[in-house]
């Protein structure tokens, strides 16, 4: 369903989005998967397919990305073991990474295998469906659900029911498949603010309204090239119920409708939220909701500093613990992804849980098993004790496979970090997030130094480089960072580095 503010005149992307839905490419992947990737018509092969998940990738073509969606960051040891067979068969072409909104990328795919692929997928409940463009992206919430005594709200349930709604319970729906421009959901319900509540479009967080538990709702965070903004107060509050669903379609429902399309650097919901201003848009909901809403009346309930969930800690079920792993750039092999799958089913209950730090956690593992868990090979390989510049990285996709990239980030930021670890005795966690271009996929502004892709002039010639970013705030009273030093050449960083981390982070030589 296309919305009613109708530009005068469309820009290319709501042209074919006007053309053809994008979900529309659903019915015709057995079609692309005869006639191969080069005879996909141009606007299907690198805009609509990713209606469906599936990424064209200009830096490898032919081997496309397929974005899954992963509510609350869980997947099970069977999901996990079907992720590393489809990897496998591409050899060196086949990885996957675990993203900063606590999911899974599958790397080197063909075309000719997706229709397979997504047969696959629905026989273990997983779907790419509204995964890119013009959607709802993954669903985060706290990767702690359930499993932590001092949770306020387990979000599991919730967070499953929003993306059911959305996604017409993974088949595609086409009321939310023409948004003005991507969206962005969070709910949170620990005390850490696990997920960057403040950086979604709709991020809901604990709080008490005459006694009762449930969420104040924010609105319109979001980072751009343009511009960044941490949301807002809608002023609402909502029980922990159906009506958390149906908020999220009533916005949703709105921005559709009369959120700004003529302008894709204008088109997040913030741009709306301002023009409309804040009442205007919370009367919209309402009317769209069909009934008022109660309004929120006590600060919310994140009071700790956000934990980083590495190492072995007990559960609120006695008897039981998690185990979480440090998963280097996020970057999973297909036998890392077995071993997963095997160690969640033989010491713990087959469950794997990701984090927006992109690593990844065993929940449930009796007491009496952690000694052999901790045994096995991976964790050599997955520590659970990095030292503190490893630990905190956080890094996104970069020039190996995106094209907006001005700069490879995965491996110069490992590379960079195990140096400097290795240089310097660092007292505390230092959390460095790499992002390849303005775009802020990897969130420098929620880092205590971010790093952003740039080219730069250096001896006639231009090189690689970044923008430094610091005073990024996350958990209790979250704030965004904001760019300190401009256009440092890659080759300088190291020294750059070092001095920020002996003058501000009370680093030591070694
Ligand atoms: Fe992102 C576009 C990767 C999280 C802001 N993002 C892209 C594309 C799809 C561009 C492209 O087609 O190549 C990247 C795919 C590269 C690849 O091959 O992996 C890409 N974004 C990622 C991931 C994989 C980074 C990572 O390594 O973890 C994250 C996937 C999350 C997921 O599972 O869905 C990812 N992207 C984010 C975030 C962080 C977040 O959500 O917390 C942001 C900033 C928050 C936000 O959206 O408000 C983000 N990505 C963007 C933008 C800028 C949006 C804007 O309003 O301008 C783009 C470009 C665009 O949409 O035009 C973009
Ligand atoms: Fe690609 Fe830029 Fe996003 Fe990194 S920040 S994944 S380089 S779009």
């Amino acid at each position: 369903m296309v919305g009613t503010a109708k530009p005068s005149k469309l820009n290319k992307f709501e042209q074919f989005k006007a053309d053809k839905d994008g979900l529309a490419v659903k019915d015709e992947l057995e079609k692309f998967a005869q006639l191969g990737w080069e005879a996909v018509e141009k606007n299907d092969l690198e805009h609509r397919l990713k209606w469906v998940g599936v990424f064209y990738r200009p830096v490898t073509p032919g081997k496309f990305m397929v974005r899954m969606r992963t509510p609350n960051g869980i997947v099970t040891s069977e999901q996990m073991r079907l992720y590393a067979e489809i990897v496998q068969r591409y050899g060196e072409d086949g990885s996957a990474d675990i993203t900063t909104r606590q999911n899974i990328q599958l790397r080197g795919v063909r075309l000719e295998d997706i229709p397979e692929i997504f047969n696959r997928f629905e026989q273990v409940g997983l779907t790419s469906v509204q995964s890119g463009m013009d959607n709802v992206r993954n669903i985060t919430g706290s990767p702690m659900a359930g499993i932590d005594a001092d949770e306020l709200i387990d979000t599991r349930e919730l967070v499953q029911k929003v993306q059911d709604m959305i996604t017409n319970e993974g088949k595609g729906n086409y009321d939310f498949t023409n948004l003005p421009r991507k969206f962005n959901i969070a709910i949170e319900g620990g005390r850490d603010n696990s997920v960057h509540a403040e950086i979604n479009d709709i991020a809901f967080v604990p709080a008490y309204k005459d006694g009762e538990l449930g969420f104040n709702v924010l609105v319109g965070g979001f980072f751009s090239a343009k511009r960044v903004a941490a949301a807002v107060p809608l002023g609402v509050w909502v029980p922990p119920n159906e009506d958390v669903v149906k908020i999220c379609r009533a916005i949703l429902t709105v921005y559709r409708d009369r959120g700004l399309r003529a302008n894709r650097q204008k088109s997040r919901m913030m741009w709306l939220i301002d023009e409309w201003g804040m009442d205007k848009f919370r009367s919209a909901v309402e009317q769209q909701m069909g009934k008022s809403l109660a309004t929120a009346t006590e600060e919310d309930l994140i009071d700790w500093e956000k934990r980083d969930h590495l190492g072995t800690f007990a559960q609120k079920q006695p008897g039981l613990n998690y185990v979480g792993m440090h998963v280097p750039a996020g970057r999973l092999w297909s036998q890392d992804m077995f071993d997963l799958a095997r160690m969640a089913e033989v010491y713990g209950s087959g469950e794997i849980r990701l984090t927006v730090e992109q690593n990844a956690l065993v929940p449930n593992i009796p007491d009496e098993n952690l000694d052999a868990f901790l045994a096995e090979p991976l964790l050599e390989k997955f520590t659970l004790s990095p030292k503190p510049l490893e630990r905190s990285l956080v890094s996104c996709t970069g020039a190996q496979f995106c094209n907006f990239a001005l700069v490879e980030t995965k491996q110069r930021a490992l590379a960079l970090a195990r140096e400097l670890d290795a240089e310097l005795e660092i007292p505390n966690k230092v959390r460095i997030h790499w992002t390849g271009c303005p775009n802020s996929c990897g969130q420098p502004q929620v880092a205590d130094i971010g790093l952003m892709g740039t080219k730069v002039r250096k001896d006639g010639k231009t090189v690689e480089g970044v923008d430094v970013f610091m005073g990024g705030k996350v958990g209790k009273e979250a704030k965004l960072g904001d760019r300190v030093q401009k256009g440092i050449a890659c080759d300088d960083l190291k020294s750059t580095l070092k001095d920020i981390l002996l003058e501000q982070f009370d680093a030591k030589p070694l």
